[in-house]
């Protein structure tokens, strides 16, 4: 290409008629490239949020008003919206895990935060690894939550990039250069800076652009709007409602939401939108914790109501999905795997069970639901199970059966009507566990008297996901959650007396919601 070029430069007056046909050749190539590239394996893009309140998205019509979120409605607006998209946890990790592998990640013990986010086993395959063999540039951003060692690090487990930090389920938005809780650049902890939700986009951003030229899977694992609530105070100040910790989180989304608009932005100014097959959910329900709206869901992150893990689900691929759909068809997280590699053309693995299904055939329009029944839990002696609209709910030694066409709240049991359907679904429930691993550490399987301390301690494992366990090394459970306050080492040198008023009324609050909840016994229900 160059040789030419060189050769027509020295002759005078050559020079812009070269040039004119350097240019029309360039215009003559475009079509053909994009040929080749719509006949080429589809980028993968996959973007989690974090304890994203299924309302906290204007795309859902319950939003509250101060709910703002433009670039997600407008990718979910550009592809199939799921209004029963499902994750396979109800917390940070577990849902990563089922992600990763396709399967439920109760197949391999893990149930919990804390044994997710102490490794996968190494005998998982990851997704990066089937895609790999297939030409694909792999990049995982953000949150990992997958290990805490260096041996269970996104480059390790398949991705050939990884920006993000590797531990527990929080870090800091503002502090990205402590030892003791490091972002990474690949294997190595390095000190960066500025804000985590701008610097998790421009690195994806890059990514993107450095590999348009070939397949490319991106994760992109944002970190928000999960805990410590940490926005710009400009933004903070953009938002009215009468809840502080709500105007913080607003300001969170906004970032959320713009970085999602740049990345979906850099796709098209690349040319390669088209396509690319885009996932969009977060991992769980919204926290109770970061005042997150849920409705009109029951529950919260951690719970096994609907709150717990119904979430915000789109799945966008423009050159081949009717934009401005909506499907009802139950899906669940650990279904983007069988997707991903369905529309790759990777056959699934032969020497284990995949459970989850490619969600093409549901996102075409072709079929109605893709799943026989979906199961949950949580290691703490809490499950569920789903099948078509009906949906147990056990906790402890207590079941409840409702109706979700009718009763989408969970607000009140039909199990007395309906017995023969909650014994049915009870049985399909047991077989299921019957199938699982045992917890790998904390967790229990099923709920009795006398595991009941045990269950306890699991269901506060919630505990790993706050500030201060992201440490290079396990945080002991309940320490973690000690260092809710201020005052922690893991909140770095803040104070009270130093605190934005923002914060300070955050703390405030939630000294007091704990002194309560303390006082009035409540317990694993609430959250
Ligand atoms: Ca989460």
């Amino acid at each position: 290409m160059f040789g030419p070029m060189l050769h027509f430069a020295n002759g005078r007056g050559l020079l812009p008629a070269f040039l004119g046909l350097f240019v029309s050749s360039i215009a003559l190539a475009d079509p053909a490239g994009a040929a080749e590239s719509s006949a080429r394996n589809p980028n993968i893009l996959v973007i989690l949020t974090d304890d994203q309140g299924y309302a906290d998205i204007s795309c859902n019509p319950a939003h509250p008003p101060e709910v703002s979120t433009p670039n997600m409605d407008a990718l979910c607006a550009s592809g199939v919206r799921f209004t029963n998209g499902y994750t396979s946890g109800n917390v940070c990790s577990p849902t990563r895990s089922g992600l990763m592998t396709g399967r439920y990640q109760q197949r391999f013990g893990i149930y919990t935060a804390g044994e997710g986010g102490s490794g996968v086993p190494l005998t998982e395959i990851f997704l990066p690894q089937y895609l790999k063999p297939a030409g694909y540039a792999c990049a995982a951003f953000g949150k990992w939550h997958l290990g805490l060692t260096l041996e269970y690090n996104a480059v390790n487990r398949g991705f050939d990039e990884f920006y993000g930090f590797m531990g527990r389920g929080a870090h800091d938005y503002f502090k990205l250069d402590d030892p003791n809780s490091p972002i990474y650049r690949n294997l190595d902890p390095f000190a960066d800076n500025g804000y985590l939700t701008h610097r998790i986009t421009d690195e994806a951003i890059s990514f993107i652009t450095r590999h348009k030229d070939q397949p490319f899977f991106a994760y992109v694992a944002y970190n928000a709007v999960h805990f410590p609530p940490e926005a710009p105070e400009e933004d903070i100040a953009k938002y009215h409602t009468d809840d502080p910790a709500r105007n913080i989180l607003m300001a969170m989304l906004l970032h959320l939401d713009n970085g999602i608009g740049k990345i979906i932005e850099t796709l098209k100014k690349e040319g390669v939108y088209e396509n690319t097959l885009i996932f969009f959910l977060t991992d769980n329900g919204g926290a109770k914790a970061m005042h997150a709206n849920n409705a009109p869901l029951r529950g919260f992150k951690a719970s096994n109501y609907e709150g717990g893990f119904r979430v915000p689900f789109a799945v966008v691929w423009p050159g081949h999905l009717s934009a401005g759909k909506t499907s009802d068809a139950p899906v669940i997280s650990f279904d983007i795997l069988p997707t991903a590699l369905a529309a790759a053309g990777v056959p699934l693995p032969k020497d284990r069970i995949i459970d989850g299904k490619s969600i093409l055939p549901a996102a075409e329009g072709k079929a109605d639901s893709i799943h026989d029944f979906l199961c949950w839990n949580s290691g703490s002696g809490e499950w569920a199970i789903r099948k078509g609209d009906w949906k147990l709910h056990g906790i402890k030694d207590q079941m409840e059966l409702v109706n979700l066409k009718t009763d989408l709240g969970e607000t009140t049991t039909v199990a007395a009507q309906h017995p023969e359907i909650a014994q049915e679904l009870k049985g399909i429930y047991d077989k299921w566990l019957s199938e699982m691993a045992e917890p790998v550490k904390g967790g229990v399987k099923i709920w009795t008297p006398e595991n009941a301390a045990q269950a306890a301690k699991a269901a506060k494992g919630e505990g790993d996901e706050e500030p201060g366990a992201e440490a290079g090394k396990p945080a002991k459970a309940g320490k973690a959650a000690k260092a809710e306050g201020p005052s922690s080492k893991a909140a770095g040198k803040e104070t009270v007396e130093s605190m934005s008023p923002e914060r300070r009324a955050i703390w405030e609050q939630r000294r007091v919601e704990r002194k309560a909840a303390k006082k009035s016994g409540a317990g694993k229900a609430e959250e």
